[in-house]
């Protein structure tokens, strides 16, 4: 089916959902390498941690096999103290910072066989594995079999995964879930971040660097800067020079924050853990574990949430700060849950204002990586004010859970508008609808595959 030229759209094309469906499917067989599923052609051509978790997502809705072998290559790549890589290196050289860079050959926790990066992203994996058992569940007996056989192999694995959260990143009594690196939020540059990294010094010692992701996206200022950079690279100086000893790392790292939205998440992966492990008969203290960290975090999110707007708020723990920066983790507590009716109605209305969804300008709606209304709004640059599928796929699938069924349809409607164009941009200019960064972007077309397939 051809795309169709749309009367009076701000954009060109239009493809009819069978036809965006089949373009979604060709991106990722079109980036699947044989052994990975890379998260972008030519930007990123490893396989990163959270987007492998949406990609298995939208391949289950092709071939649930694959999906498993995605799953499993990731947690192939499962450092022996439980942390989930964000990086999985291909043998591409065409991404910096690479392996040599990260330096983890040495780690003495690192896995053997393969190489990655040295710092993790947001745990999504078990949400991940349950949405492919659901899928196979409904794609008939041997699917289901397969995934139900995955799921209970897989589980303990995630367990570890979540421990490793609680063990190393959870210090101090803010309960917030502390990132070292940006990077570790997946929302690299965003202004939530801008005060931390104020107090990172980049030292004599920063080794050079050539950047290549700036020779790829043509348009530079769509990428995070000079200056951000310096300081991405010296953090992970830091983490060398640390030896990647965890407990090192978060004491002597210059950026350690308590990310708000990366807690919400977890406690609702922690919940989907226990639902999985309570079917397929894991043990009930490892359950009690779970339970327990997930009603710690649901705590954690509510006590950031700002007495005035409602806002859930990061705290940099270096400086016991609140950081009032409001992005769209602000809404953090309408994923998972456990703020107060008052507060929970004043983000709802929030949502839906001209601040948010209901900007007029919008050409499709579901929120911003920032308000448009808010000084610092940059509708092109990354994660600072485009448009983000797979973080609108999170509200979506948070909404059906918390059974606000009719919010998570306008979401998945705005979402599925959003990427109607087939480019399946990393990001999308709020107003124009223009993709930004990569095109054939494996997430976007992964997300967007499961709500066409979930229509
Ligand atoms: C972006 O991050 C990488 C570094 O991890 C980069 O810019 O080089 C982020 O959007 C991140 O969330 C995402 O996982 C990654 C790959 O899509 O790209």
């Amino acid at each position: 089916m051809r795309a169709a030229r749309a009367a009076g759209d701000r954009r060109p094309v239009r493809y009819p959902h069978p036809a965006l469906a089949a373009r979604a499917a060709r991106v990722l067989r079109d980036n699947d390498t044989g052994s990975v599923i890379t998260a972008a052609p030519a930007l990123y051509p490893h396989m990163w941690s959270w987007d492998a978790a949406f990609i298995s997502i939208g391949l289950a809705r092709l071939d649930v096999q694959r999906a498993i072998a995605e799953l499993d290559t990731l947690f192939a790549a499962q450092w022996r103290n439980g942390m989930v890589p964000h990086i999985v290196f291909t043998e591409n050289d065409a991404y910096f910072p690479g392996p040599d860079r990260w330096g983890t050959d040495e780690a003495p926790d690192g896995p053997r066989n393969v190489r990655t990066s040295g710092i993790c992203q947001p745990p999504v994996h078990a949400i991940a594995v349950q949405r492919v058992l659901e899928i196979a569940r409904l794609s008939g007996p041997d699917d289901r079999i397969d995934a139900e056989r995955f799921a209970r192999r897989i589980w303990p694995s995630l367990y570890a995964w979540h421990r490793w959260l609680v063990e190393y990143r959870t210090p101090g009594s803010s309960g917030l879930v502390a990132i070292v690196h940006g990077w570790e939020s997946g929302m690299d540059n965003s202004p939530r971040w801008d005060v931390p990294y104020d107090a990172v010094q980049p030292g004599a010692a920063l080794p050079p660097y050539v950047r290549k992701d700036v020779r790829i996206v043509g348009d530079a200022s769509e990428r995070p800067t000079d200056r951000e950079y310096d300081r991405y690279l010296w953090l992970i100086e830091e983490m060398r020079r640390a030896g990647y000893d965890q407990r090192k790392v978060v004491e002597n790292s210059s950026f350690l924050v308590g990310d708000v939205f990366i807690t919400a998440l977890f406690a609702m992966s922690c919940d989907v853990l226990v639902e999985l492990g309570k079917e397929f008969g894991q043990e009930r203290e490892q359950l009690e574990d779970l339970t327990d960290w997930a009603a710690k975090a649901r705590t954690a999110v509510a006590a950031s949430c700002h007495s005035v707007s409602g806002m859930a708020r990061d705290r940099d723990l270096r400086t016991s700060r609140w950081l009032d920066t409001q992005t769209i983790a602000g809404f953090s507590p309408l994923l998972c849950g456990g703020a107060p009716d008052d507060v929970q109605l004043r983000l709802l209305s929030l949502l839906d204002s001209d601040r948010w969804c209901g900007h007029p300008g919008l050409l499709a709606p579901v929120p911003p990586s920032v308000s448009p209304m808010r000084p610092g709004f940059t509708p092109r640059q990354y994660w600072r004010g485009p448009q983000w599928p797979v973080v609108v796929w999170l509200f979506t699938w948070a909404f059906e859970r918390r059974g606000w069924h009719e919010r998570a349809r306008k979401l998945r409607e705005g979402g599925i508008r959003l990427t109607e164009d087939g480019s399946f941009g990393e990001y999308f200019e709020p107003f124009t609808g223009e993709p930004l960064g990569s095109t054939d972007q494996s997430w976007t077309a992964a997300v967007v595959l499961d709500w066409l397939c979930a229509d």
